[in-house]
C-alpha cells in the first residue's frame, strides 16, 4: 500500500485552516487539524466532509461552453486549450473594442489574491472587487476609521482578556476554528462573555450574559454604553487624554442616549445595559467589544463596528494587552509579490473607489456599484468578467437585479469547484480541482506569530480540472502575460521566496515556516501607534469623516419596520454548511438538508403555525423564495425570521440540495442600491418577508417546484 501524509491548507470555507492529510493509494483516507500550526487549529464538521466533496461526482468535471442562453444550462464540454483560447479570443476582442479595464474581476478574495491580481494588473484593469461589501467591508472600513489599522491587522488578544462582548458575531458557529478556540480558552481561564444577538445562538448558550436585541438596533445599545461610561466616569481617562482624540464630541452626541432611551429602541433593559458598563470597566483595560464580521445588515452597521471598537478604547483596551493589540513590525520576511511585475493601471475603477469615495480600500471594491456601472455602461462600458472562485449570484441580494446586471456581458466566465448559480449562469465554466488536489500559491498569516503556509495538492485531480495557477497561467501565456507564466508550481514558489532564503522545502516539514522566533507582542510600555491622520484613536473618527464627507457621529436612524404581517428578516451561519456551496456535498446534505426559519412561538402562532409546520417565504414584491420547516424559540425576537444563508438551490445538476430550504438572497428587493454611506457594506437585512403555511405534507412548496 502506498501511504503518505501531506501539510495543507482546508478550501471548504474561506478561513483556510491548516490541515494533514493522509493519502493511501492515491485516495484521501483522513484530514485532521495541522498538529504544528501556531494557533491551535482543529478541523471542523465541513473541514472532515472534504473527502466527500472530493469524491462526489456533481461538479463540474471538465470545461465548459455555454450551448444555449444564458442560464439554461446547456453546456458543450470542450479541451481546456478550446476553453482558454475561446476565453482568450473573445477577452481580447472586449478589450481591443472598450479598453482593457473594460474586464472586471469578481473575486471571493483570501490570501492567495497575489496571482489574479498580477493578471489584471498585467492586463491593465483596475477593476478587481470583492465580495467584502456582503461581508465585512463595513467593519474594515469601520477599523480603519477608528484606529487606522484595516480588519485583522490588529490582534484580538484573547488569552489575556477578561471580559469580550460578541455582538452579531457567532464565534462558535460561525467558525474560525483557532478563534473558537481561543474563546473557549479565554473562558477557560475567567474571562466573561457577553452576547448580543437577535436569537439565541450556541455562543449565546454558552455566554455569561445574553441580551435580545431588535434587529438592526444595536447602533442604539451602543450610544448608551458610551453614554453611560462617561456619566459615571467609568472609561480610562488618563488613557483617553493621552492616546484619543474626539471626545468632546463623542460625549455630546451620546449625551441624550440614555439607558431609557436605548430600551425603547433595543428592547434590552435600561438596568441590563448599566449592569454591563459596570461589568465591563471592572475588566478594563482587558476587554474586547469584537469589531464584528459579517457586518453588511443595515445602513448604520458601520456605526456599530465603529462605536464597538470606541467603547473598546473607552475602557483602555485599543493597544493593550487583553485587547486589541498590534502585533510588532520588525521587518519580517515578505514574499515577493507577483503583482510586482506589473505597473498598476492608471485608469480610474468603474466603482468610483479611489475618485468617489476615496477613503474606501481599492483592493476591496464596491462590487455592488461596478454591477451598477455594468449595467448602466457608465463611466464606461464593462463588457467581460471572470468570477473568481466567487458567487455573486448568491452573495449578492436580490439575483434578478444582478441578472440585469451581467446581462450587457458579452463574455462572463465562472472560475469554480463546485456548482453555483453564477457557474450556471456563465458563458464558460473553467472547473477548478478542489483543494484537496490542487497547489494554491505560498500565503502569509501575520499576528503575533507571523508564518508562511503552503497548500499542496494531496491526490490529482480525479476529473479533468485544474489548479488556479494552471488556470490563470493558461490564460497569462495567451494575452502576452509571460511573467505569470510557470512550468511547474515550484517554480512560482520559488519566485516568491526571492529574497527570504527559503526554498519550497522549508516547508515539507510541517507545511509552515514561522518568522519569529517568539511572539511578535509588543512590550507592555511600548508606545501606541495608531495610522489615523491624528496618529491617534479617533474616537470621532474625523479622518474618516473628512475623507468621506459622511457623518461620524450620526444620531440613531431605527431600521425600517415591515408592514402589519411582515416580519424582519435576518440571516447567518451554521455550523455544518458554508454560505451555498456545501448543501450539496454528500455528507452534510445527509446531516443537514435544509435550514429551518426561526421563528418566535408566538409569532408563529399568531400565523396559525405550530412546531412541525413548514413554512414558504415570501419577499416583499410577493415572490416565494423557497420554503422550509419552522424552529420555534422564545428566544427569537418576535418581530424577526432567521435563515440560514445558502439554501434553495434550483439547479437539476445538485440533486441533493435541488428545492430545499429557502434562498434568502433572494428575499432581498432593491438591496444592490442599499449600502451604509460610512462603511460601503450592504444592508442585507433591511428587507422583510411573510410566511405562509405549506398546506399538506404534500403538496409542492415554490421552492421544489423550481419557481
Ligand atoms: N460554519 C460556518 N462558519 C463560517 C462561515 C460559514 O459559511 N459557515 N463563513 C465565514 C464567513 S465568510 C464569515 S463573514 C463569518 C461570519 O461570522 P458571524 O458574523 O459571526 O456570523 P453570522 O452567522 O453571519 O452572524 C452572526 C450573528 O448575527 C446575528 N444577527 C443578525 N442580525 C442581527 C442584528 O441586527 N443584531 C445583532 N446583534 N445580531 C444579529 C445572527 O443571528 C447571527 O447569530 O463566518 C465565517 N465562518
Ligand atoms: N443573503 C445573504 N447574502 C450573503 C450572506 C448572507 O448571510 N446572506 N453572507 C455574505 C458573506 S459573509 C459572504 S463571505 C459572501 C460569500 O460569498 P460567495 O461568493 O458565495 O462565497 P463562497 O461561498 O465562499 O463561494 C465561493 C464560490 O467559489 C467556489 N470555489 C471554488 N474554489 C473554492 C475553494 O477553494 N474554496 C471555496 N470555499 N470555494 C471555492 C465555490 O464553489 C463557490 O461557488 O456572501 C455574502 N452574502
Ligand atoms: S473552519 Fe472548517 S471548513 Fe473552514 S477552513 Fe477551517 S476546517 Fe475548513
Ligand atoms: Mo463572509
Amino acid at each position: 500500500m502506498d501511504c503518505k501524509t501531506v501539510y495543507s491548507v482546508c478550501g471548504m470555507c474561506a478561513v483556510r485552516c491548516p490541515i494533514v492529510v493522509e493519502v493511501e493509494d492515491g485516495r484521501v483516507r483522513r484530514i485532521a487539524g495541522n498538529p504544528h500550526a501556531p494557533a491551535k487549529g482543529g478541523l471542523c464538521a465541513k473541514g472532515a466532509a472534504g473527502i466527500a466533496f472530493e469524491e462526489d461526482d456533481e461538479r463540474p468535471q471538465g470545461p465548459l461552453l455555454r450551448d444555449g442562453p444564458r442560464g439554461a444550462g446547456k453546456w458543450r464540454p470542450v479541451s481546456w486549450d478550446e476553453a482558454l483560447d475561446h476565453v482568450a479570443e473573445r477577452l481580447k476582442a472586449c478589450m481591443d473594442r472598450h479598453g482593457p479595464q473594460t474586464l472586471l474581476w469578481a473575486d471571493r478574495d483570501g490570501p492567495f489574491k497575489d496571482l489574479p491580481r498580477a493578471f489584471m494588473r498585467g492586463l491593465g484593469s483596475p477593476n478587481v472587487c470583492t465580495h467584502s461589501p456582503a461581508c465585512d467591508l463595513n467593519v474594515h472600513h469601520a477599523c480603519k476609521a477608528v484606529t487606522g489599522h484595516g480588519r485583522g491587522d490588529l490582534v484580538l488578544d484573547y488569552d489575556h482578556c477578561r471580559h469580550l462582548v460578541l455582538q452579531s458575531r457567532n464565534v462558535f458557529e460561525a467558525l474560525n476554528v483557532a478563534e473558537a478556540n481561543k474563546v473557549l480558552g479565554a473562558m477557560g481561564k475567567g474571562c466573561r462573555l457577553t452576547v448580543i444577538d437577535v436569537r439565541p445562538t450556541v455562543t449565546a448558550a454558552k455566554a455569561h450574559d445574553f441580551l435580545r436585541v431588535l434587529p438592526g438596533s444595536d447602533y442604539a445599545l451602543n450610544l448608551a454604553v458610551i453614554h453611560v461610561l462617561i456619566r459615571d466616569g467609568l472609561y480610562d481617562r488618563e488613557y483617553v487624554a493621552a492616546n484619543t482624540t474626539g471626545f468632546e464630541r463623542l460625549a455630546a452626541a451620546t449625551a441624550s442616549c440614555t439607558p431609557a432611551w436605548a430600551e425603547a429602541q433595543t428592547g434590552v433593559q435600561a438596568s441590563e445595559i448599566e449592569k454591563l458598563c459596570r461589568d465591563l470597566a471592572s475588566a478594563a483595560p482587558h476587554v474586547i467589544w469584537h469589531p464584528g464580521w459579517m457586518a453588511s445588515r443595515y445602513r448604520q452597521s458601520f456605526q456599530v463596528s465603529r462605536t464597538a471598537q470606541v467603547i473598546t478604547a473607552l475602557l483602555g483596551g485599543v493597544g493593550r494587552k487583553g485587547g486589541m493589540v498590534e502585533p510588532r513590525d520588525e521587518g519580517l520576511k515578505a514574499l515577493k509579490s507577483l503583482c510586482d511585475c506589473y505597473p498598476e493601471p492608471a485608469v480610474p475603477r468603474a466603482d468610483g473607489v479611489g475618485k468617489d469615495f476615496p477613503a474606501f480600500d481599492t483592493n476591496r471594491g464596491l462590487i455592488q456599484r461596478a454591477l451598477l456601472a455594468m449595467e448602466s455602461g457608465r463611466p464606461y462600458p464593462l463588457k467581460a468578467c471572470i468570477a473568481w472562485r466567487h458567487d455573486p449570484l448568491q452573495s449578492l441580494p436580490d439575483p434578478a437585479a444582478v441578472k440585469r446586471a451581467l446581462a450587457a456581458l458579452d463574455l462572463f466566465v465562472s472560475v469554480t469547484f463546485s456548482w453555483s448559480d453564477t457557474a450556471w449562469h456563465a458563458d464558460v465554466v473553467l472547473p477548478l480541482s478542489p483543494y484537496l488536489s490542487r497547489e494554491s500559491i505560498i500565503g502569509e498569516h501575520g499576528g503575533f506569530k507571523p508564518h508562511f503556509f503552503l497548500r499542496r495538492r494531496a491526490i490529482q485531480p480525479r476529473f479533468d480540472t485544474r489548479a488556479d495557477w494552471e488556470i490563470i497561467g493558461g490564460l497569462a501565456a495567451r494575452l502576452g502575460l509571460d511573467r505569470l507564466v510557470f512550468d511547474k508550481v515550484e517554480d512560482l514558489w520559488r519566485f516568491q521566496l526571492e529574497g527570504t532564503g527559503l526554498t519550497p522545502e522549508a516547508f515539507d516539514a510541517t507545511g509552515i515556516v514561522e518568522l519569529a522566533d517568539a511572539p511578535m507582542r509588543p512590550a507592555e510600555d511600548a508606545p501606541l501607534s495608531f495610522l489615523t491622520p491624528s496618529g491617534k484613536v479617533e474616537l470621532d473618527s474625523a479622518g474618516w469623516e473628512a475623507k468621506t464627507g459622511v457623518d461620524m457621529l450620526p444620531p440613531y436612524a431605527p431600521p425600517p419596520s415591515p408592514p402589519p404581517g411582515a416580519l424582519r428578516l435576518t440571516f447567518g451561519r451554521m455550523a455544518l454548511h458554508t454560505h451555498g456551496h456545501t448543501m450539496n456535498n454528500p455528507m452534510l446534505a445527509r446531516l443537514c438538508p435544509e435550514g429551518p426559519a426561526w421563528i418566535h412561538p408566538e409569532t408563529a402562532a399568531g400565523l396559525g403555525l405550530a412546531s412541525g409546520d413548514r413554512v414558504e417565504v415570501l419577499n416583499a414584491r410577493g415572490e416565494c423564495a423557497g420554503s422550509g420547516g419552522i424552529l420555534l424559540s422564545e428566544g427569537v425576537h418576535p418581530e424577526a425570521v432567521f435563515l440560514v444563508h445558502g439554501f434553495g438551490h434550483r439547479l437539476p445538476c445538485e440533486s441533493r440540495a435541488f428545492g430545499k430550504g429557502v434562498a434568502d438572497q433572494e428575499l432581498i428587493c432593491d438591496g444592490l442600491l442599499q449600502e451604509d454611506p460610512g462603511g460601503g457594506g450592504l444592508a442585507l437585512q433591511e428587507a422583510w418577508v411573510t410566511l405562509r403555511k405549506v398546506e399538506s405534507a404534500g403538496a409542492k412548496a415554490c421552492g421544489v417546484a423550481g419557481g
